[in-house]
């Protein structure tokens, strides 16, 4: 009875011990494969003294380079988030958040993989990180990435739909021609802006600070552009 009583606890502990090693490993996998920096980013930002018991992070992008070795990566992060309204723009986007994130701006920011560095998105724009711009809009645009801080908006996209189209150019042409009444909604209050261009609307495409049929023309050079590409 004893023996078979010690084959039963020595059964009952082995599984025990395999179960637990199966979820460890499942965890572990599951963890690198979600975001492979994060640790950076605590260890880093401890060490600059900030207060890391509560933060998000996540990873939205990664850029390989010629060796197919991540050189850079996009991230989401915040270790506090204080109400402030703000918005930016980084070429056809327009970031307007809700609140004033800490430590990057937007919540949005850029790990230098070979340095070991995060830089503020702000700061990294006219970076030579390569692809930065392209990857940023194609990134900050897929309806599958997650962003926390606030609204994306893409400039010149003025039905909102998410894709800037020839419906779009034809709508503001309308609203040149008093067709339709000018929509509020796209107008832009760049008292708020911490970077880019002092946009006061939507629909200005050129950016040069009014709503023409210039606009209308510099949309559908562009759409011409990305058939072609
Ligand atoms: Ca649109
Ligand atoms: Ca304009």
């Amino acid at each position: 009875m004893v023996i078979i009583m010690k084959k039963v606890f020595s059964f009952l502990l082995a599984l025990i011990v395999l179960t637990s090693y199966c979820v460890a490993s499942v965890q572990a996998a599951d963890y690198s494969a979600k975001n492979h920096f994060e640790m950076k980013f605590v260890d880093y930002f401890t060490e600059k003294g900030c207060d890391m018991t509560s933060y998000n992070y996540s990873e939205l992008f990664y850029h390989y380079n010629d060796s197919e070795k991540i050189d850079w990566c996009l991230i989401s992060a915040d270790c506090s988030v204080e109400p402030g309204m703000c918005h930016a723009v980084f070429d056809d986007i327009i970031i307007t958040n809700a609140g004033s994130v800490y430590p990057f701006k937007f919540g949005l920011a850029v790990y230098d993989v070979v340095n070991n560095e995060f830089y503020d998105i702000c700061e990294a724009w006219d970076m030579n990180f390569a692809q930065l711009h392209e990857m940023f809009y194609n990134t900050m645009t897929d309806k599958n990435v997650s962003y926390d801080y606030g609204t994306v908006q893409i400039l010149g996209d003025v039905d909102r739909n998410g894709v800037l189209s020839i419906v779009d150019a034809t709508l503001i042409q309308k609203y040149l021609a008093e067709i339709l009444p000018r929509d509020d909604r796209l107008d832009i209050d760049f008292s708020l802006l911490q970077y880019g261009f002092n946009l006061t609307c939507l629909s200005d495409y050129n950016k040069d600070g009014y709503c023409t049929i210039e606009d209308v023309t510099s949309i559908q050079k562009r759409l011409v552009d990305i058939i072609s590409e």
